[in-house]
C-alpha cells in the first residue's frame, strides 16, 4: 500500500510539473502571438545594431557582446512598451515610424564609421554645410553597400504587417482593457532588465560612458542606441556646462597650470633660428609611410625624402586629430590643446581665446599670414585663422582658379604653390620677418582623379629571359585600381608640387634666410586590406596571399594604427651635413611642436600641452583623442584596454595607469581650457604660468 502511495505521489508530482510547463509553453506561444508586431519590432531593431558592431568592429568578442545586446533590447523595449497604448490598428505606424528612426541611426553610423573609424555625433550636425564640398569623397568614401542592409528592418515590418491584416489579427487583439497592462508590464519587463544590465557595469565602463571619449567603448558596451542618447546629452554638455561648470574647470585648470613643472625651456636648440623666416606646409594626408617607398626603382615621394635626408626630421611622429581633421591639425599645431570632446574647436568654439604661434611671433616683429586656396569658411577658418594670429588669411578669392587648374577639392597644389610664390616674393619685398602656412589640398581623399597626377605606376615589374633567349620586362598590377595604389600616385603629384615650389623659393631667393617646416596633417584613411595586399602580393594569382599561407605576413590592427603616423621635419637649404641634420626617432606630436618651435624661434607660449621635444626627449608621451596613448616603449589602445610592447624594456601596471590618468588629464583641460574660454584673462583672473 504504501509502495502504491508513493508511486502515485511521484505521478502526481511529475503530472503537476508537466502542466506547469504546457502551461509556460502555453503562455510563451500565447505572448507571442498576440504581440508579433512589438516582438518583430524588437528583433529587427537589436539585430540592426548587432549587425552595425558586426560591420565596425571586427571580433566576434564585440559585436556579439551581451550587455550591448541586453542594453538594445532594454531601449527598444522601452520604445515598443509605449505602442500599446495606440490603437491596434494604427500601432503598425508607431512601430514603423521607430524603426526607421532606429535604421536611419544604424546607417549613418555605419557610413560615418567608413570614414572616420568613430560613431556619429550630433554635435557634428553643425558641420553639414562642408558635406557640399567634399561631396565626391564623401559618395565614393562613405556609402556602401553595408550600410543600406540596415533598412531589413523596416522592410520585415511591413512584410510582416502585410501578414497580420490579411489574418485579420489588428481586431482580434483590440481589447481595451489590456493596452495599459501590456504597457506596464512591458516596462516592468524592461525596468527588471535594465537593473540586471546596470548590476554587470564595472567602474570602467560607468567613467568610460560618462565620458563619452571612447566611442567604440560605448558602442561595444552599451550599443548604438544609448550611445546616441548618450551623445545628445554629451553634445549639449557643453552649452550648459559653460554656463555651469565654469568655477570647477577653472579652479583644475589653474591647480594643473600651477603643478606643472616645465617652464622656458633652455638647451642647445634655444634660439637657433631666431629672426629667420618660415614657411610651413600643411601636406594634405601625408603619411610617413611614403618615405623612402619605391615601387620598381621610383621613389614616390623623391623631395620629401630629400628634405627629410637633410633636415632634422621627426619619424615617430603622430598628429592627433579628431573628427575635425585638417581644422583639428591647425589647431594642435598652432595651439598645443586637442581638439575638443564633442564638435570641433574651429567651428563650435571659434570664439575662445587662442593663443596661436602667430601671435607669439607677431609680437616678435612678424607679418604673419596663411595661404589656402579653398574657400575661405571652410572648416571656419576666416574667422579662426584670425583668432589664431594670422594677420592676413589668403584664400580662394585671391588666387585664379578654373576648372582646368584644379584638382579634387579645388585649385591644384602645383599651380597652388605657382601662385604663392608671387605671394610670397611680395611679402618678402615689403616685411622685415615673415611667419606664412601654406595648406596643400590636392593629397585629399578619394584620390581618384589619377589622370590628373601625371604618371606614376604601381605595378610591379620584372625583368625574365624569354622562351627565344631574350630579356623582356612583364608587368604584375600590383597596387594598380586599388585605393592605396592610387594614394601613392596623388602622393607622388603631390610631392613633385612641393619639389617645383621649393625650386622656385630658392630661384627667388627666399630660401636664404628662411626654415622650411612641414607636417602630415593626418593619416589618408586607407583600407587595411590595400596594406595587405602590398605586403602580401601573390603576383601568379594577381591577389593577396592567401592567410593560411607560411609567407603571409598579417599587417594588423596595431601595425595600422601605429602605421598613421605624419611625417613632421624642419629644413633649411644649408642644414645638410650640419650637427641639426639627424633624424629624431622619439614619438612626438603635433601638440609638442608649438613648443619645440617656440624654443628654436624664441617665442614661448606657458598654456602648451606638449613639450619641447629636446627638454622631454625619450620620455615623451603622445596622447590620442579617443583616449589611446603611445610613449617609446608603449601603445594602448582605450578601446580595447590592451597595449603593445614597443621596446624589450619591462611594462609595469603602474606605468599604465599612470599614464592613462595622465592622458585623461591632459584630455579634460585641454576641452575645459576651449569649452570654458579658460585663456581669457578677463574671465580666468586666477591664471598662473606668465
Ligand atoms: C579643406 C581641406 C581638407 O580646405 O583642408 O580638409 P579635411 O577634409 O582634410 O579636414
Ligand atoms: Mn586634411
Amino acid at each position: 500500500m504504501k509502495k502504491f502511495k508513493n508511486a502515485f505521489k511521484k505521478w502526481k508530482n511529475n503530472f503537476i510539473k508537466r502542466m506547469a510547463i504546457i502551461k509556460r509553453d502555453h503562455l510563451v506561444k500565447e505572448y507571442f502571438k498576440n504581440n508579433i508586431l512589438f516582438l518583430t519590432f524588437v528583433g529587427t531593431s537589436v539585430f540592426n545594431s548587432t549587425m552595425l558592431r558586426f560591420f565596425c568592429m571586427h571580433s566576434i568578442e564585440n559585436y556579439l557582446s551581451w550587455k550591448a545586446i541586453l542594453a538594445d533590447t532594454i531601449v527598444v523595449m522601452f520604445i515598443g512598451a509605449f505602442g500599446y497604448l495606440i490603437k491596434p490598428k494604427n500601432r503598425f505606424i508607431y512601430y514603423f515610424g521607430f524603426s526607421v528612426f532606429l535604421t536611419a541611426i544604424c546607417t549613418i553610423n555605419s557610413a560615418y564609421y567608413t570614414f572616420y573609424t568613430s560613431f556619429a555625433s550630433i554635435s557634428m550636425l553643425s558641420l553639414t554645410q562642408y558635406i557640399g564640398d567634399v561631396g565626391d569623397a564623401v559618395v565614393e568614401n562613405v556609402l556602401q553597400i553595408k550600410d543600406l542592409f540596415y533598412t531589413i528592418g523596416p522592410i520585415i515590418m511591413i512584410f510582416v504587417h502585410l501578414k497580420l491584416k490579411k489574418k485579420n489579427y489588428y481586431k482580434k487583439i483590440d481589447i481595451k482593457s489590456e493596452r495599459r497592462k501590456k504597457t506596464l508590464g512591458t516596462l516592468s519587463g524592461s525596468t527588471a532588465l535594465l537593473i540586471i544590465f546596470l548590476l554587470t557595469l564595472t567602474s570602467l565602463d560607468i567613467s568610460r560612458f560618462l565620458k563619452q571619449w571612447n566611442k567604440e567603448y560605448v558602442v561595444m558596451r552599451f550599443g548604438i542606441y544609448v550611445y546616441q542618447v548618450n551623445d545628445v546629452i554629451t553634445s549639449i554638455q557643453p552649452k550648459i556646462n559653460s554656463m555651469f561648470g565654469f568655477d570647477k574647470a577653472k579652479k583644475e585648470f589653474n591647480n594643473y597650470l600651477a603643478q606643472k613643472q616645465d617652464t622656458k625651456p633652455q638647451n642647445e636648440y634655444t634660439n637657433i633660428f631666431e629672426g629667420k623666416n618660415v614657411i610651413v606646409i600643411h601636406a594634405e594626408s601625408m603619411m610617413t609611410n611614403l618615405i623612402g617607398l619605391e615601387f620598381n626603382g621610383q621613389e614616390v615621394t623623391p623631395n620629401l625624402n630629400k628634405l627629410s635626408r637633410e633636415g632634422m626630421y621627426f619619424s615617430n611622429f603622430y598628429s592627433q586629430v579628431s573628427v575635425g581633421t585638417s581644422s583639428d591639425s591647425e589647431l594642435t599645431y598652432n595651439t598645443s590643446l586637442m581638439p575638443t570632446k564633442s564638435g570641433t574647436a574651429f567651428v563650435s568654439y571659434s570664439d575662445r581665446t587662442y593663443i596661436g604661434i602667430p601671435t607669439l611671433l607677431k609680437e616678435k616683429g612678424y607679418y604673419t599670414f596663411s595661404m589656402h586656396a579653398n574657400n575661405a569658411d571652410f572648416w571656419n577658418r576666416r574667422k579662426m585663422h584670425m583668432n589664431l594670429g594670422y594677420e592676413k588669411f589668403y584664400s580662394k578669392s585671391d588666387y585664379e582658379v578654373t576648372k582646368e587648374n584644379s584638382i579634387g577639392l579645388g585649385l591644384s597644389d602645383k599651380e597652388f604653390f605657382r601662385q604663392s610664390v608671387d605671394k610670397l616674393i611680395e611679402i618678402n619685398a615689403t616685411h622685415e620677418k615673415w611667419y606664412g602656412l601654406l595648406i596643400m589640398l590636392s593629397n585629399h581623399t578619394p584620390f581618384s582623379e589619377v589622370e590628373k597626377y601625371g604618371e606614376f605606376p604601381v605595378d610591379m615589374k620584372e625583368t625574365i629571359i624569354n622562351e627565344e633567349g631574350y630579356e623582356e620586362e612583364i608587368s604584375y598590377p600590383y597596387m594598380e585600381g586599388t585605393k592605396l595604389g592610387n594614394y601613392y600616385k596623388s602622393a607622388h603629384y603631390a610631392d613633385e608640387a612641393l619639389g617645383e615650389f621649393i625650386t622656385a623659393l630658392q630661384e627667388n631667393g627666399l630660401l636664404d634666410n628662411t626654415i622650411f617646416v612641414l607636417y602630415g596633417d593626418h593619416d589618408a584613411r586607407l583600407p587595411r586590406k590595400d596594406y595587405n595586399r602590398q605586403y602580401n602580393y601573390d603576383k601568379e594569382l594577381d591577389d593577396t596571399l592567401d592567410k593560411e599561407d607560411p609567407n603571409y605576413k598579417e599587417y594588423d590592427s596595431y601595425q595600422y594604427e601605429l602605421g598613421r603616423k605624419v611625417p613632421f621635419l624642419i629644413w633649411t637649404n644649408t642644414m645638410a651635413g650640419t650637427k641639426y641634420n639627424f633624424t629624431n626617432t622619439n614619438v612626438m606630436g603635433m601638440y609638442d611642436v608649438a613648443p619645440t618651435l617656440g624654443n628654436m624661434l624664441g617665442f614661448y607660449n606657458p598654456y602648451t600641452l606638449g613639450h619641447d621635444i629636446y627638454t622631454i626627449k625619450d620620455s615623451n608621451i603622445v596622447v590620442f583623442p579617443n583616449g589611446n596613448w603611445v610613449t617609446n616603449k608603449i601603445y594602448y589602445n582605450s578601446q580595447k584596454v590592451e597595449y603593445l610592447p614597443l621596446s624589450e624594456e619591462p611594462i609595469t601596471e603602474e606605468e599604465i595607469d599612470s599614464n592613462t590618468e595622465y592622458t585623461n588629464k591632459i584630455l579634460e583641460i585641454s576641452n575645459d581650457i576651449i569649452v570654458f574660454d579658460l585663456l581669457n584673462k578677463e574671465k580666468n583672473d586666477g591664471m598662473e604660468g606668465d
